[in-house]
């Protein structure tokens, strides 16, 4: 099959509002990476603005009953929504699809929501990578909302805050010292802050988060993250969270902040792209994955030479690349 012209089909119907359209060119990008680029071409006149937020919190917390809820609200109040599910414990995301189609049932049929859940590895470009063209794809799609869940404290999930422009951290009941959170250094990333599963307690670590947040200076952006409680598979509390989410939102619009997010976010596109780059070309043209390997043996008995090693390694690159 001529994969150009296919492209060119399916961003046709894409336009024509096309959802096995948007699906297909998902899939495409998830497993090419490298078509993103051919595929954006067909998008430079779409000048649709997603609002996008992040929902992250330990496994479990309720991350997916709480997206469903969200969605459901926000899609009856007529937006689009286009949800991103990171599954990092599913080896394959059909998994993690299944799984969340379950959980999300009630708003997973609903023509103004779509749905797209992936694993944490096993993308060509990266999590974070495969996120972003994603959150393109919606966009050029005519998405209003993009609601990103993904799990725990990682460094995916610290990419992810890179990627979203409201990030809400989920806490539950019983699950140990909230002193664990500031530890975590989830204290700093949220812009709302939820402790579900209500109906099972909680309030005291609603009560710590509020005192953190007393200790945490943040006069950098003068948002004071709200600290709320749901009961996400009754929908309790989810009408005052969706109200904050659109508070910080507007927040966000009436200062610049909400600029300094976005570039922000195409900041941090740059770079990673950008260390990427350079390190396929130094492990393609320079120096080979073998001999850093040598090195790392050579340092299991002589630790203290790191930084000589490094040295080195580093003059040789600049030597090299100043010769070519
Ligand atoms: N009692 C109670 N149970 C809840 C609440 N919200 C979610 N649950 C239950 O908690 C379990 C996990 O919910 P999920 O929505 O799958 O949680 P998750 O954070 O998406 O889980 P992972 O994606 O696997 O990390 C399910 O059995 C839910 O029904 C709540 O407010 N109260
Ligand atoms: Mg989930």
């Amino acid at each position: 099959m001529n994969v150009n012209y296919d492209i060119e089909q399916l961003c046709k119907r894409f336009k024509e509002k096309d959802k096995i359209a948007l699906s297909r060119l998902i899939t495409l990008i998830e497993n090419d990476p490298s078509l993103a680029s051919e595929i954006f071409k067909h998008f430079n006149n779409l000048d649709n603005e997603s609002y996008i937020i992040g929902i992250t919190g330990s496994p479990g917390a309720g991350k997916s009953t709480l997206t469903g809820q969200v969605a459901k609200l926000l899609a009856e109040r007529g937006k689009g929504i286009g949800i991103i599910s990171i599954d990092p414990t599913s080896p394959f995301s059909g998994g993690a699809f299944l799984g969340d189609r379950i959980r999300m049932s009630k708003v997973s049929c609903h023509p103004n929501v779509f749905i797209r859940s992936m694993a944490s590895r096993g993308h060509g470009g990266g999590i974070s990578r495969a996120v972003f063209d994603i959150t393109l794809l919606y966009e050029a799609f005519g998405i209003d909302i993009i609601i990103i869940e993904t799990v725990g404290v990682g460094q995916a999930e610290l990419d992810i805050y890179n990627l979203v422009y409201t990030t809400i951290v989920i806490q539950v009941p019983n699950m140990g010292d909230a002193i664990q959170i500031q530890k975590a250094g989830i204290i700093e990333i949220g812009d709302i802050y939820d402790v579900n599963k209500k109906d099972l307690g909680g309030e005291d670590i609603a009560v710590q988060i509020e005192l953190m947040l007393d200790d945490t200076t943040n006069s950098q952006t003068g948002w004071r993250p709200p600290v709320l409680m749901t009961n996400s598979v009754k929908g309790d509390g989810i009408e005052d969270l969706v109200e904050k989410i659109l508070e910080h939102k507007e927040y966000l619009e009436r200062s610049e902040l909400l600029k300094d997010k976005k570039k922000k976010r195409y900041m941090y596109k740059i770079r990673e792209s950008l260390v990427d780059t350079i390190e396929n070309i130094i492990l393609d043209k320079i120096i080979n994955v073998d001999e850093l390997d040598n090195i790392a043996t050579k340092l299991i008995d002589n630790k203290f030479e790191i930084y000589q090693e490094l040295n080195d390694l580093f003059n040789h690159i600049h030597l090299k690349i100043k010769k070519d």
